[in-house]
C-alpha cells in the first residue's frame, strides 16, 4: 500500500494514523504540497482531485482522509473505528465531518493563497483567518462532546473512532495557530490519551521521512500545508 502525502499535512496525518492504528504496512509517496506537486500532471493522473492523502491498494485509488478511514474500516476491520449500532455511528461521522467537512476545508494552502492574492490579506490576516476557524472547532468540538452522555474515555464510548482521528488532527492544526488549549478541556483530555499512543505518536510531522532534521514540531510552524 502507499500512502501519497506530505509530512506537514494535517489532513495526511488522520490517513497515518488509520494506518498505525490497524496494523497496515505502507509505503510513503512524498508530494511536496508547498512545492505544487499536488498540481503535477503525474500526480493528477492518480488524484484529479489534486489534493493529498491518496491511498494506492493495488489498482485501488482513495482520495479523501474520511473515504480513506472508511475504506481502511471495511477493508481492515481490527480493531474497529466505528461503533456497530447505526446511530452511533453516525455520532462519529457527524464528528469527524463537521471538523473534516466544515473546518479543515477552511485551512489548506488554496484558500490561504487566495486571501493573500485576491483579498490582499497579509501574513497576518491568514493567519488570523486560520486561528479563527480552528478556534471554532475546537469550541464546536468541546460543545458537542462536554454535555452528551455519549461521550466517554474517548469521543464515543470506551473505544477510539475516527472522530478521535479528527480530534487529533485538530490538535496538530491548534500547536500551528497557537490557540489555547485550555479553553477545551474534554478535547484536551481525549488528546491526552490518544498522544501517549505509538499510532499517533509515529503520524507525527516530525516523525516523518520527509521532515527536515531540524524540525522539530508543529508550534507556530510558519509554513503549513
Ligand atoms: N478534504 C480533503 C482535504 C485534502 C487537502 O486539502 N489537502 C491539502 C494538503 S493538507 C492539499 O492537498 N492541498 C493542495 C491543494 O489544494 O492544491 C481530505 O480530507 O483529504
Amino acid at each position: 500500500m502507499k500512502l501519497y502525502g506530505y509530512y506537514l499535512s494535517s489532513n495526511v496525518y488522520r490517513a497515518r494514523v488509520a494506518l498505525n492504528l490497524k496494523g497496515v504496512a505502507y509505503e510513503d509517496e512524498i508530494v511536496d504540497v508547498l512545492k505544487g506537486d499536488t498540481a503535477s500532471p503525474g500526480y493528477r493522473a492518480l488524484n484529479p482531485q489534486g489534493k493529498i492523502p491518496a491511498l494506492k491498494d493495488g489498482d485501488v485509488v482513495v482520495t479523501q482522509s474520511l473515504a480513506i478511514l472508511e475504506y481502511l474500516e471495511e477493508k481492515f476491520p481490527e480493531p474497529p473505528l466505528l461503533p456497530e449500532d447505526p446511530a452511533e455511528r453516525a455520532r462519529v461521522r457527524s464528528l469527524s465531518l463537521a471538523l473534516v467537512g466544515d473546518i479543515f476545508a477552511l485551512l489548506p494552502s488554496r484558500i490561504r493563497n487566495r486571501l493573500a492574492d485576491n483579498l490582499n490579506q497579509d501574513e497576518a490576516g491568514v493567519r488570523r483567518w486560520c486561528h479563527d476557524w480552528v478556534r471554532q472547532g475546537l469550541e464546536m468540538l468541546e460543545a458537542s462532546l462536554v454535555g452528551d452522555p455519549a461521550t466517554g474515555t474517548y469521543c464515543h464510548g470506551e473505544s477510539l473512532t475516527f472522530a478521535d482521528i479528527c480530534l487529533a488532527s485538530l490538535i496538530q492544526v491548534s500547536r500551528r495557530y497557537d490557540c489555547d488549549l485550555t479553553l477545551y478541556p474534554t478535547v484536551r483530555r481525549i488528546y491526552g490519551l490518544c498522544e501517549g499512543m505509538p499510532a499517533f505518536r509515529d503520524a507525527l510531522a516530525q516523525n516523518q521521512s520527509d521532515a527536515p532534521s531540524d524540525f522539530k514540531g508543529l508550534h507556530g510552524s510558519s509554513n503549513p500545508a
